[in-house]
């Protein structure tokens, strides 16, 4: 494959051709090329015309892209939006949500699923909606002055989310039958992706300090209370998403600067020892939530400032 990599377009229903890095068009357009990859001859898929996506998630065959809309994650601008795509990357609707008519979503982030119900976070509120109607189902707030972003959104139980909150340094514990937020655990400046491990007993959080100068990888010890959080050895980054792979080790991704510098996306041991980089498009900027496919076998990273998604191949 050359430095161009391969380039297909697909139109289904649309008589638009839509390029790579046009604004999603209409329902069923395909726009991938694969690229090659700083490392060896693993090349990367990339999925563009998005505006600026921040995180991915999987429900079965089904793929859901949030957009943020702009870059700004914390501007109540109402432009913000959600795609759903099959896992192949093709686009099934630029925009199921908000349905035409629905209340707007702003800066919507990380996402999770229970039952029938996908949640995303959006900026001081959780939302979620019909897994099939798309109909809002479910609100909640952060009460209170402080300021708060939230960012990602893990299930700890059927009744239960975790939540990380940027602006805050926290985790969220938000009780789903009285819709009420508390602090599950805070200290954690800039706290950004959540996940948490096979075992149920560890959230994992992916910081990028408060200023977004640069945060550490934090271990949430989720027994009994008080909750303890321990920072995962020397990982240090403008880190965003963090995923755990099915032998344990974690995946975190890293801006590395606010500038154009490219991006990293790296494995760690749960110690914190670096076992290997991911390798990715040369110039990958941004790299802001990421998402294990099902079986390990592919990452899904969105690019914030190239408003791309890219499928990476897991080594
Ligand atoms: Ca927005
Ligand atoms: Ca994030």
């Amino acid at each position: 494959m050359g430095v161009q990599g391969s380039l297909r377009r697909t139109v289904a229903g649309c008589g638009v051709l839509v390029l790579a890095g046009a604004a999603l068009g209409c329902n069923g357009a395909t726009v991938e090329k694969t690229v090659p990859t700083t490392m060896g001859s693993a090349e990367a898929k990339v999925l563009a015309g998005f505006v600026s996506p921040e995180s991915s998630l999987p429900v079965g065959d089904r793929w859901f892209v949030s957009n943020m809309g702009g870059p700004d994650p914390q501007a109540k601008d109402g432009n913000g939006f959600i795609s759903e795509l099959k896992s192949d990357g093709s686009v099934v609707n630029s925009k199921v949500v908000p349905r035409p008519g629905d209340p707007p979503l702003n800066a919507p982030k990380g996402m999770a699923t229970i039952d029938h119900t996908v949640f995303v976070a959006d900026i001081d509120r959780v939302v979620g909606f019909d897994l099939d109607t798309f109909a809002q189902v479910f609100e909640a707030t952060v009460e209170g002055d402080t300021p708060t972003l939230l960012n990602d959104i893990v299930v700890r139980d059927p009744g239960t989310l975790l939540v990380t909150d940027t602006a805050r340094g926290e985790v969220h514990t938000l009780d789903l039958a009285n819709r009420k937020f508390e602090t599950l655990a805070d200290g954690m400046p800039g706290a950004n992706g959540i996940a948490i491990d096979g075992s149920g007993g560890i959230a994992y959080v992916a910081a990028l300090g408060a200023q977004h100068q640069g945060g550490d990888l934090w271990a949430v010890e989720l027994g009994p209370a008080p909750v303890v959080i321990r920072k995962v050895g020397t990982v240090h980054g403008i880190l965003d998403g963090v995923q755990i792979l099915r032998d344990g080790n974690l995946v975190v991704s890293d801006w590395v600067s606010a500038d154009d510098s490219a991006g990293v996306i790296t494995v760690y041991k749960p110690d914190g020892t670096e076992v290997q980089r991911i390798p990715v498009p040369a110039g990958l900027r941004g790299p802001a939530d990421i998402q294990l496919a099902p079986g390990d076998k592919a990452l899904w990273v969105a690019s914030i400032p190239d408003d791309q998604v890219f499928v990476l191949a897991v080594p």
